[in-house]
């Protein structure tokens, strides 16, 4: 109701760190390529498995001068899985506990990162290779106001050119960018990958390394599955680059969650060489998350702990497009006064020195058992951060919020709530 927005209102409000002034409109009037990485870990960058390079291309961009790689980003999906990656990133709010948001609420009122885009003089779009229906899409692309849906049909699949869940993401890259070509500029374009998905199926000839050897079939494939990811992700640059548009667009690609369940603990344990704690697990959450400008030059990696919510304000403030007034559980990770606190969707969290997970508090360095009072101050308010936007989502309150101005439009709110 009206009372419990003037609630969320203020709590956002007096915890949103000042976006950076130094990144501020870094990329804009830029096209924005947003693309997600399928079930993609951190796990397997800049590592080895069986002396192969797992994923060749991203491990140098994350050495390059026009990438800002962060490699302490964690996912913050519940049971939605790409949907939920998707609901974060457009709205910086937390996706809910006990079901996926985008079949749950697809009628609401959102302020979207696509709409915010699209009132800056943006055409924005979503291009996947899946059926439209699939979590909802069709419908909760019309509530995040996104202009246009590229689903399979509109992709040609030569044979050969699908395997596991469908088309394969080397050819969707190349008629992506074809589609990109045909775009009103700037344009806003989002890239959801698909191979890189359980059961981690490859034709012989798309296996540029060879498996794992563990007890579980699933976490042996996930790597072959990942390299091949990597390049598509290789083919996405090169074609951009061919069909001169590279230049004038910036590349986010962020994971959209884990690929390994903890199911195959065994087996990952094997990998990694040591016993799996919730600690581990826990770090196993991280995704990566890659801000890639052409021409920027002074590319780096940063260590800054952040999550999916951070997505949507950072992404804007590059833009330089203004979002004081949104409703945003998420920072700017660029941003000088910001606080490390990511609070994952079940209650488990990462602050500058530890992890909670478990019901225990680790050394966030070390991962040895720490002293509780370090989480202790944190976990009322992880639990706060997730019912403040639960409850925006249940009452549907952001129909009473007016972004323009900050106000509320509480007239309307007691009437609404009969
Ligand atoms: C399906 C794709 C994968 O369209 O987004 O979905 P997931 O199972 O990862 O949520
Ligand atoms: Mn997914």
């Amino acid at each position: 109701n009206g009372s419990e927005l003037v609630e969320v209102t203020n709590y956002v409000s007096s915890t949103q760190a000042e976006p950076s002034d130094e990144m501020h409109g870094i990329a804009k009037d830029r096209n924005l390529i947003v693309v997600t990485l399928e079930s993609l870990q951190t796990f397997v960058l800049n590592n080895e498995m069986n002396g192969q390079t797992i994923t060749p291309f991203m491990n140098e961009l994350t050495k390059d001068k026009d990438t800002i790689y962060f490699p302490n980003f964690y996912h913050q999906t519940g049971l939605g899985k790409t949907s939920d990656s998707e609901f974060i990133l457009e709205n910086s709010l937390y996706p809910r506990g006990g079901s996926a948001v985008f079949f749950t609420h697809s009628g609401n009122t959102y302020n979207s990162m696509a709409e915010k885009l699209g009132e800056n003089g943006y055409f924005t779009n979503v291009q996947h290779a899946n059926t439209k229906s699939f979590w909802n899409r069709d419908i909760m692309y019309q509530a995040l106001e996104i202009d246009e849906f590229q689903d399979i049909e509109s992709f040609t699949i030569e044979e050969g050119q699908a395997v596991n869940w469908g088309m394969k993401d080397v050819p969707f890259m190349q008629q992506s960018v074809e589609h990109m070509t045909e775009m009103q500029q700037p344009f806003y374009s989002r890239l959801l990958t698909l191979t890189n998905h359980h059961p981690f199926y490859l034709d012989e000839e798309d296996k540029f390394i060879s498996e794992f050897d563990s007890n579980s079939g699933t976490l042996n494939r996930y790597f072959q599955t990942a390299r091949y990811l990597d390049e598509a992700v290789k083919e996405l640059f090169d074609e951009l680059k061919a069909k001169g548009l590279y230049e004038n667009s910036i590349i986010v690609m962020y994971g959209d969650h884990y690929g390994i369940s903890e199911n195959h603990n065994a087996a990952m344990s094997q990998f990694l060489g040591k016993e799996i704690t919730p600690y581990d697990t826990a770090q196993l959450q991280k995704v990566p998350f890659f801000v890639h400008i052409p021409g920027y030059g002074e590319g780096h990696v940063n260590e800054e702990i952040g999550g999916q919510i951070d997505m949507r304000p950072t992404i804007l403030n590059l833009m330089g497009i203004e979002a004081d007034e949104d409703i945003q559980f998420g920072d700017d990770l660029f941003s000088e006064e910001r606080e490390e606190f990511t609070v994952f969707r079940d209650g488990r969290f990462i602050t500058g020195e530890n992890v909670y997970a478990g019901g225990s508090c680790y050394d966030l360095e070390t991962g040895e058992i720490d002293d509780p009072a370090g989480c202790e101050p944190f976990i009322d308010r992880a639990m706060q951060q997730l019912n403040y936007s639960e409850a925006i989502i249940n009452g549907d309150l952001l129909r009473f919020y007016d972004e323009e101005t900050g106000e509320l439009l509480t007239d309307e709110a007691p009437a609404a709530t009969q």
